[in-house]
């Protein structure tokens, strides 16, 4: 197990950092920490790249944590990353962070998902099999865990699991754990999480079941869709609607760049064996080129390729396997 040496970060400007478009388990991981480091009179900033996602805002917002966006990266000697460790996450501070001289400032991630050969901290010090960066947190700092931060993690727990979609005997023994020392309800915590659906990401829902197709590959259920927006969303609401798999893919023709979001249902992954990174988007990048991310259930490509094309690869990689 890693320790980190607090004394080290005395007196230094701490950066603690969220993914662009922070989600509950980004945005609590940096809460928590902050708290860890705050015990320690350690003073930190927490941001993000340019946005949050609704029910981080109002997290934040009932709180009282404040953030900061679009920081500048070059006033910092600590940089903590929260729930990420790819480039690609980090939005609009892409450019600036690359420009940052790592032999001044440091870079630590925090992470629970699979590590490319193209992650930032490759390091691995912090990074680890678990359901949230929440629950990586409590592993790594149990003993500096407050009553706060224990509701904080499992907030991140719940998001993360998809409301327990995927869990394991560990993760109910550590939110149990959480719930009990935190003083909180299992209501209260729900509530946090509940999902607040803005009504332009409802259309792009519905839009994408209307253009769905829907494919048998031999027993293998896949449907795939495009929308311009909230691709990673309308790939879950596929699975919802009884998909094995479903892609989607959205095109930003300004930006020249093609996004698929692909996401694969849990007990069907389970019986499979099936890693979409590892079975799909690996190949499928061999293929195309382009930038992956994500783990075994939830996973994107971004690259340069017309989206047709990079279905029909999909589906070509998927026939393969399963056909
Ligand atoms: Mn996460």
């Amino acid at each position: 197990m890693v320790e980190l040496n607090f004394s080290q970060i005395k007196k230094k400007n701490v950066l603690l950092l969220c993914h662009e478009n922070a989600d509950l388990d980004s945005f609590c991981s940096a809460s928590i920490f902050q708290r860890i480091l705050s015990k320690h009179k350690i003073t930190s900033t927490i941001a993000v790249p340019s946005h949050m996602n609704e029910q981080s805002i109002h997290f934040a917002f009932k709180e009282k944590i404040s953030f900061q966006k679009n920081p500048d990266l070059t006033s910092f000697d600590f940089i903590f990353l929260f729930d990420f460790n790819d480039f690609e996450q980090l939005g609009k501070l892409r450019s600036a962070f690359l420009k940052i001289n790592q032999k001044k400032v440091s870079v630590i991630s925090f992470d629970h998902h699979v590590i490319e050969k193209s992650s930032i901290d490759s390091s691995k010090s912090f990074i680890g099999r678990a359901f949230s960066t929440t629950q990586l947190l409590l592993r790594f700092f149990l003993h500096h865990f407050d009553k706060k931060s224990y509701f904080y993690c499992a907030l991140g727990i719940l998001e993360d699991t998809g409301h327990f979609i995927v869990a394991d005997k560990k993760l109910f023994e550590d939110f149990a754990l959480c719930l009990e020392r935190s003083g909180k309800e299992f209501s209260d915590v729900l509530s946090f999480t509940k999902q607040i659906v803005p009504r332009d990401e409802r259309i792009a829902f519905l839009k994408a079941a209307q253009r769905a197709e829907i494919s048998e590959i031999g027993s293998v259920i896949v449907a795939t869709s495009t929308v311009s927006f909230y691709q990673s969303q309308a790939a879950s609401k596929l699975l919802d609607f009884g998909a094995d798999i479903s892609l989607v893919c959205g095109c930003d023709e300004k930006l020249d760049t093609c996004f698929l979001s692909a996401r694969a249902d849990s007990v069907f992954k389970e019986k499979n064996k099936f890693n979409l990174v590892n079975d799909l988007l690996k190949p499928l990048q061999k293929r195309v080129g382009g930038e992956i991310g994500g783990h075994s259930g939830a996973a994107q490509w971004k690259g340069t390729h017309d989206y047709l094309q990079v279905l029909q690869e999909c589906s070509f990689i998927l026939k393969k396997k399963f056909q």
